[in-house]
């Protein structure tokens, strides 16, 4: 049997609650965390989004019916309590409530497809597949009360900067970051692909005189590799300053980095206390290491590394071993970098191109931007790409486009710095990758 919400409403959250309110009749919202019943007392644990609420129902107190209902509840089953709050040196909270009247809202099937008290651990896949039970969990939801701040603060941040917050299409015609990692699909009578990036948008609104522009939004990259460090559909925080260089934005995007962290610190203490880490704000400026170096590093660690190639995952290891905390690389060759960007003007097989890491895990990649239109399809053409393909976006540099540079820092590889998590999945609630499709 189950009761109506009727005019019931909840007056507290469990964090709101504190001794000091000794005395006073609250209404308490939530799910059946845990139950003991010791015969003359039962102890229910009541869960809402914040934490747990100790229910103590003395049978020398309180009416045998209501004694009863109580005894017959049953764990994550919904219920709203009605109730006094009484101080308890022993219950979680320094007090407990000694219930009037409670409401069985909705009642949980058992058993459990996973238990929600972190006493018995489940495998990754489980935890994925029921996802709104896994979130029950404290362990879980902080990673997402942390991810929520940082979103927050990012935005905050950049719109005190003056930044222009924009929405790009991810129904595109063309590849931006490579053609292998698109997602192919139908649109009408032709064949399009979800967005890789911002990219081509974010420089277009450059020629707009927008100035300074940035976008939270996903990205769709048919990544083949599971990784740890990679999903299909990830959020990215995309950023697109003129009249900039690389310099300018590396310093807009370690600003953001320590920012957030420290609003995380402030405001997301308990959550980080759940997941036992000791975050702390990074010195800025971060340390800046050219790629020739990086090569040095690596191969001098016994990973065998040629100039001219990209990171393999031996190599971020190995450069992760080397450089804690969090480090630019910079001076990247051209070659392996996309089109856009800008070659050094002085020794042009080096870019203007950076990456941010975190001990071996790329969280951002930017650059100053070939604003030249003449030069842009040189190097469309020099990547093996068809000029033809971005007539619309190369369009836009012939008409005045200011010098411009920007970055793409990935919203769930900042999570993993932040919350100490080693799997990407963790950070998404209902994450994308090889196998996963569904819920
Ligand atoms: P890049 O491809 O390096 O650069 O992506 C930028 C950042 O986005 C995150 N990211 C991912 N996170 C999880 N899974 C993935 N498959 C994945 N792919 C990327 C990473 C990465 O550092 N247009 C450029 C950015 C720019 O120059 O402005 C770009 O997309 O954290």
């Amino acid at each position: 049997m189950t009761d109506s919400l009727g005019n019931w409403r909840r007056t507290h959250y469990s964090k709101r609650i504190d001794p000091e309110m000794s005395g006073e009749e609250i209404i308490v919202m939530g799910w059946i965390h845990e139950i003991r019943d010791l015969g003359g007392i039962i102890f229910v644990l009541l869960r809402d989004r914040d934490g747990t609420i100790q229910i103590t129902a003395p049978s020398k107190k309180i009416s045998k019916e209501l004694l009863e209902e109580i005894r017959k509840l049953r764990k994550e089953s919904v219920v709203a309590v009605k109730g006094i709050i009484q101080e308890s040196g022993k219950a979680p909270g320094g007090y407990e409530i000694i219930p009037n009247e409670i409401k069985m809202l909705n009642e949980s099937k058992l058993p459990l497809p996973l238990d929600t008290t972190d006493k018995v651990r489940a495998e990754i896949d489980t935890r994925l597949d029921s996802r709104y039970i896994d979130l029950r969990r404290p362990t879980s939801s902080a990673i997402f009360k942390i991810k929520s701040r940082m979103l927050h603060s990012v935005r905050n941040f950049l719109e005190k900067g003056e930044f222009i917050e924009i929405n790009t299409p991810k129904l595109v015609a063309s590849a931006t970051e490579g053609g292998t990692e698109l997602f192919p699909i139908t649109y009408f009578e032709r064949e399009a692909f979800l967005g890789q990036s911002p990219q081509l948008y974010k420089q277009m609104m450059m020629a707009t005189g927008f100035d300074k522009v940035f976008e939270i939004a996903p990205i769709f990259r048919a990544e083949e590799h599971d990784t740890l460090r990679h999903l299909n559909e990830a959020i990215s925080i995309d950023l697109e300053a003129s009249f900039c260089d690389q310099e300018d934005v590396m310093h807009i995007l370690e600003a953001v980095v320590h920012t957030a962290i420290g609003d995380v610190i402030e405001h997301c203490s308990d959550e980080l206390e759940i997941l036992g880490v000791d975050l702390e704000i990074p010195k800025i400026p971060f340390e800046r290491i050219d790629y020739g170096d990086v090569v040095d590093i690596v191969n001098s660690k016994g990973v065998n590394m040629k100039h001219g190639e990209d990171l393999s995952r031996a190599a971020e290891k190995a450069i992760g071993e080397t450089m804690d905390g969090y480090y630019f690389i910079t001076g990247w060759p051209t070659d392996i970098k996309p089109f856009y960007v800008m070659p050094n003007l002085e020794t042009p097989k080096k870019s203007c191109a950076f990456d941010l890491m975190y001990k071996d895990l790329e969280i951002s990649s930017g650059a100053q931007r070939v604003h030249k239109h003449d030069l842009l399809v040189e190097r469309i053409k020099k990547q093996g790409l068809n000029p033809v393909s971005f007539e619309r976006y190369l369009a836009a540099f012939e008409y005045g486009m200011p010098p411009h540079a920007g970055w793409g820092l990935g919203a769930e590889r900042f999570t993993m710095c932040m919350t100490g998590v080693n799997n990407i999945r963790e950070t998404v609630l209902f994450p994308r990758d090889r196998r996963r499709l569904t819920p």
